[in-house]
């Protein structure tokens, strides 16, 4: 079958975008990971599906490389309502999109999407991270072979495990990274952050993503990075995050708990593949 796609990308984030809201198509996790595979494929970080909903405006399914389904992407949702938008698929705006993670709002501002992220969630079992006895997992030790580190658990939906260091720029994070995804402690795996305090005001953050390895930028981490030094009080409400592939404004609101992100979203090109069933 030929198969039509956009090609996105939010701050270096990859996206291979599908509109399934004809047909229904979902791909396989073999799919999915041969349209990620950046030699034999089209090559993408993650793999996002648009589906009609009853419960909201649209659904979006996300895949990552490796073929598994995750709950939520926060670049990922920039780009598709920056997709929704110049397709005229829904003058709406805000959108209600629903996720695995639940109903999260985006609304495109001028350039940029800002993103209603929804409230992050501590409790370890919904994390998930194997700590039982805390109401949350903040500034534990982890221990991983001879290294340890000091980590806190954070959901946006999908888990993350936020380490607060020094210099972000020397963790060796290809090694480390995939050491802590796959830990006992994490059943789901987990996204892993690398955080530095530049100043209560700016974050500079990097990202080993669960099932797509080490990328140019992760919403929901940098929201789970931001949420997690303020829990620390190691920075203020309001942040920017710095990742390898820019910038992203995030607000953890005092009121409403709910954590907002704003960002660009990109579409790069349009193209159809030959897929087969796998
Ligand atoms: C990090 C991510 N690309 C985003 O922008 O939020 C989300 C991808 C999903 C992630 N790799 C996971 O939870 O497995």
């Amino acid at each position: 079958m030929q198969l039509r796609f956009t090609k996105m990308h939010g701050l270096g984030n990859d996206m291979i975008v599908i509109d399934s809201l004809g047909g229904g198509f979902v791909p396989t996790p073999g799919q999915a990971r041969f349209l990620c595979d950046r030699r034999r494929g089209v090559g993408a970080d993650q793999i996002l599906v648009l589906l009609p909903s009853n419960k909201a405006d649209f659904i979006m399914r996300i895949f990552n490389a490796d073929g598994s389904e995750v709950e939520m992407c926060g670049n990922g949702i920039r780009c598709l309502a920056l997709y929704i938008r110049d397709r005229g698929l829904s003058a709406k705006n805000p959108l209600a999109i629903e996720t695995l993670a639940g109903i999260i709002r985006p609304e495109i501002v001028g350039k940029l999407v800002r993103v209603d992220m929804g409230k992050p969630v501590f409790d370890p079992a919904k994390v998930p991270v194997k700590i039982r006895g805390q109401r949350k997992v903040k500034d534990t030790v982890l221990r991983v072979d001879d290294d340890t580190f000091r980590m806190s658990a954070v959901s946006m939906g999908n888990p993350h495990c936020v380490i607060p260091v020094d210099d972000v720029d020397a963790v060796p994070l290809s090694t480390i990274g995939p050491r802590i995804e796959h830990h006992p402690w994490f059943p789901k795996r987990t996204n892993v952050e690398f955080v530095e305090a530049i100043s209560r005001t700016r974050l500079k953050v990097r990202v080993w993503e669960r099932g797509a390895g080490a990328t140019l930028a992760c919403g929901t981490g940098a929201c789970a990075a931001a949420v997690g030094m303020m829990d620390l009080g190691k920075a203020g409400r309001k942040v920017t995050a710095t990742l390898p592939g820019g910038d992203l404004e995030i607000r953890w609101d005092r009121k409403t708990n709910h954590v907002w992100m704003t960002g660009p979203a990109v579409e790069v090109f349009n193209g159809s593949i030959n897929l087969k069933e796998k």
